[in-house]
Order: structure tokens, then C-alpha cells, then sequence
């Protein structure tokens, strides 16, 4: 028996996120925006966890949205949603900048998982059904899922970097993964690089042959591509027209004491972010005094997040520290130089800060694309503010006209801060009109839209 959804999505989480006992709210993000009209048009279904451990719930309707829950254990959360995914995959495809955990207990619970997914997507799907799985914690289900039912279309997208051949290799299950990705017809990534990553490896480590970006495979030819993933451009250039979010804006700096600069974080707390590098470079300019005291004021919000992975808990001591340090070297009687938020914040609030910032700052150490680079972009009609955004960022692939910055250079940064707020308004127009420009013609639709139409033709 086949189910009838002629559209899923299969994802790690559901799009909703739990308010109260019974209700459920569409959880923020582009991607949820972008795929729910095609949901809508085609009868389609979104396949995922629910957020909760050891719950068993039935199929559900929200939102517009027909919602399949797959349930994770405790120990299954711990082993493969902590554990296989977030330390040992998040780590080994972010440039190794923490170290990953191999474990076969982690791989086992990993590969279980991903057969749960799959099962779950091969029950749900129609004849013929367009899937598309989502992310790094399923990359088994493409195989997997293509085993149980050869008459779908399969699609794979990652959010995060596709790792260089070197990297790669130290992953014990280094063949696995590259077979379960191969069940898809299209396996799509946030830059070439990630593509070309992966049609290498095929190479040297199947032995398969390829032809541009084609890799033949078992008698099938599987397409791989870069479509870099976008904002609702649209949706917040029109938020920020709206006079509540100017008015908040204005609060929001008159709440820092008006400064000269406001310069702005925000990430979710993970040590890719390179949340620590750029507090640093921000101290330096306070303390060899080329940033007066009550001349700039940098706001962080970081967003709670794996809160239980040895790694973040270090890392939030860390942060919490340098921030510590620096606002009681810097810091003046009711008035501190970075004010840090460990808190989630709506839309509204988020968009306003982003009106409030002269001076944006991401920094990572290595990041699929960021999201929050376009929002600020997507958030600035009136053409001021900067970005001073990481060379090893995915975005900074379109956004040539941010202040382009290597994150490990401590002096570098600090420079692209400083010329970041002395920059003349025309500069800033200029640069800009140039990122807005790229933002709006490639916003999330398009992204959506190309994955689906190269799935399609396959
Ligand atoms: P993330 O690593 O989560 O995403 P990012 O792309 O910046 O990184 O997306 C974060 C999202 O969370 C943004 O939409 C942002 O507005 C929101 N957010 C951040 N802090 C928040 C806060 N305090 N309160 C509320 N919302 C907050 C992964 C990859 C990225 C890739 C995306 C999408 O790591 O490289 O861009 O997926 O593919």
C-alpha cells in the first residue's frame, strides 16, 4: 500500500514548534515560506520529529500543512540527533574547528534513524511522488528510501558545507554516506565547492565515473549542483516599512545611550560562528583606544542552542567570559560596550535590531551560506548600514559588496570594523544597492524553485 502525498518533505524537525498542550506554531525560517504554496498545490506532506523524545504522535493537519511525526527515543536524541549529527558530522564538515566524535555507537543509532525516515517517507509517498530530503542528519534516507520505492523522485539538499576530499576521509563511514546520498537523482549544495567535493570523492573513493556534473552510478545518472539558499526578500522589505519597526528601531538605539555606531551580532550560539573572534577584535579597538568608550556599543544575541553538547557548553562559558572581561575593562557606570542576549527573538524584534545596526557584523569560522547576512541586507531599503561579513561564508560567494573579512585575522577584522563606520553614506549606498539587488532577484522562491524544476527534468 502506498500513501498519497505526491510531495514530501523530509526533514530532521517538523516546521512547528509546540505553544501550550495542543497547539503548534509554524516555526520561523525561509524554507517553511518558501515550500509551503507547493505543499499546498500538490497535496503534499512534511515528514519530521517533533522536538520531543518518546512521543508517539498520529498525522496531523496545521497550518495548511499535512504533517507526518516520526518519533526519536531519548537515547535516540542523544545518540543520533546529539551525537552522530551534531558531534560528529556538524564538526568534521565545518573545517574540523572543533574536534569530531567517531563512535560506532553514535553510526548505529545514525543508520537506525535514517531507516526510521525512510520507512516512514516509502509508507507516506504516491506513486511516483517528488521527495526531497533535507540536511545532514538524513543522508542515508536517499538510498535507503530508493531501495523500498524505486518509483520515486528523489531530491537532496544540504545546508551545511560539503567538506573537502581530506576532511572527508576521516570519517569511518566515509563510503556509507557517500552511497546514501547517490540514492537521490539530485543531490544539491550551498556552493560549487560543495559539488565538486562531492563528485571527487565519488571518484577516488567509489571508483565512480562522472561527466561534468553527472555521476553515473548502478546504471543511473545522478545530477549534483550548487543553489545557494535565500531570505523571503519580499516579506521583510515590507516588515521594515512599517512604522512600528522604525519606531522600535529608534527605541532600540536610544536604549544603548545613542551611540555614535551600533554594531550587531546575531547567531545561533555554535562555535562556527566565530562569535569570540569578533568580541575580540571589538575589545582591541576599545582598549588601544581607536573606538572611544560610549562611541560604539555591539549588541549580541546569540540563540540558545544543543545545549546539552560538550562542545556549546564550553563554548558558552567561553563567550560569556570574554564578555565579561571586556565590559568590566571598557564598561562605564550604566553603560556597557556589548550588551549579550542568550535569547530567541520574534521576527518583529529581530528585523527592527537589524534597522538599528550601522555596522552588521558575521564572522564565521565556516558557514553553509547564512541566513542572517540577506536578512540584513533584505531589511536595509534605506540603503545605509554595512556588512562586514567572513570570506568563509557561503554567502559571501553573492555578496561581494560586504567588507569582506578572514575571521582568524584578528588586525584584519578590527580594520573592516573601523572602516565599516567611517564609511561615507555614499559608500554605503553604493555597496548597499549592489547586495540588495543580488538578494532580490535570488530570493528563497527562486531557490526552491530551481531545486524543484532540476529535480523535475531529471
Ligand atoms: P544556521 O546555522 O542556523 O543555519 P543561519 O543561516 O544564519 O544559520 O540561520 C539562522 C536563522 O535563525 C536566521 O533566519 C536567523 O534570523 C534566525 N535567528 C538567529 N538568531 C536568532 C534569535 N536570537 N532569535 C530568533 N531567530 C534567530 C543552517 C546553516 C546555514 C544556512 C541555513 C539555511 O548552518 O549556513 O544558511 O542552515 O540553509
Amino acid at each position: 500500500m502506498h500513501g498519497t502525498s505526491s510531495f514530501l518533505i523530509v526533514a530532521n524537525r517538523l516546521p512547528v514548534d509546540r505553544v501550550g498542550e495542543k497547539e503548534w506554531r509554524r516555526s520561523p525560517g525561509g524554507l517553511v515560506t518558501a515550500i509551503a504554496p507547493v505543499m499546498q498545490r500538490r497535496d503534499g506532506a512534511w515528514l519530521g520529529w517533533t522536538g520531543a523524545a518518546e512521543e508517539e504522535l498520529k498525522p496531523f493537519d496545521d497550518d495548511g500543512m499535512h504533517l507526518i511525526p516520526v518519533p526519536l527515543s531519548a537515547m535516540e536524541v542523544e545518540l543520533y540527533y546529539e551525537g552522530f549529527s551534531n558531534a560528529t558530522l556538524w564538526p568534521l564538515y565545518h573545517d574540523v574547528v572543533a574536534t569530531p566524535v567517531y563512535s560506532r555507537v553514535l553510526w548505529d543509532a545514525y543508520r537506525a534513524v535514517n531507516d526510521r525516515f525512510a520507512r516512514a517517507a516509502a509508507d507516506a509517498a504516491a506513486p511516483g511522488a517528488v521527495v526531497w530530503v533535507q540536511d545532514y542528519q538524513l543522508q542515508l534516507v536517499p538510498a535507503m528510501l530508493r531501495r523500498l520505492r524505486p518509483d520515486l523522485k528523489i531530491g537532496f539538499f544540504l545546508h551545511i558545507p560539503f567538506p573537502p576530499a581530506e576532511l572527508f576521509w576521516q570519517l569511518p563511514w566515509r563510503s556509507e554516506i557517500l552511497e546514501g546520498l547517490l540514492g537521490a537523482d539530485l543531490v544539491g549544495f550551498q556552493r560549487p565547492g560543495g559539488a565538486s567535493n562531492f563528485i571527487r570523492l565519488c571518484r577516488r573513493l567509489l571508483g565512480l565515473q562522472y561527466h561534468r556534473n553527472e555521476i553515473y552510478v548502478d546504471g543511473r545518472t545522478v545530477r549534483t549542483d550548487a543553489f545557494p539558499i535565500s531570505v523571503d526578500f519580499g516579506e521583510l522589505d515590507q516588515m521594515v516599512r512599517e512604522p512600528r519597526i522604525q519606531a522600535r528601531a529608534k527605541e532600540i538605539r536610544a536604549e544603548l545611550g545613542d551611540p555614535e555606531h551600533v554594531l550587531l551580532g546575531v547567531d545561533r550560539l555554535d562555535y562556527t560562528k566565530g562569535i569570540g573572534q569578533r568580541l575580540k577584535a571589538f575589545g582591541e579597538l576599545l582598549g588601544d583606544g581607536t573606538v572611544k568608550p560610549g562611541e560604539a556599543a555591539f549588541v549580541q544575541v546569540a540563540t540558545p542552542t544543543r545545549e546539552r553538547v560538550a562542545e556549546y557548553i564550553r563554548l558558552r562559558n567561553d563567550i560569556e567570559r570574554k564578555v565579561g572581561r571586556i565590559n568590566g575593562e571598557h564598561g562605564m557606570l550604566g553603560s556597557q560596550p556589548i550588551t549579550y542576549l542568550h535569547q530567541s527573538y520574534s521576527k518583529a524584534e529581530l528585523a527592527a535590531l537589524y534597522c538599528a545596526a550601522d555596522v552588521m557584523v558575521v564572522t564565521p569560522l565556516r558557514d553553509g551560506m547564512n541566513l542572517v547576512a540577506k536578512e540584513y541586507v533584505a531589511c536595509r531599503h534605506d540603503l545605509r548600514g554595512a556588512l562586514v561579513l567572513s570570506e568563509f561564508a557561503g554567502a559571501a560567494d553573492e555578496l561581494r559588496q560586504a567588507f569582506l573579512v578572514n575571521p582568524y585575522d584578528i588586525e584584519g577584522m578590527k580594520r573592516a570594523m573601523l572602516a565599516a563606520m567611517r564609511a561615507t553614506p555614499h559608500e554605503l549606498g553604493r555597496r548597499m544597492r549592489s547586495l540588495r539587488r543580488r538578494v532580490a532577484t535570488h530570493n528563497v522562491d527562486k531557490w526552491a524553485s530551481d531545486f524543484l524544476t532540476a529535480l523535475e527534468e531529471h
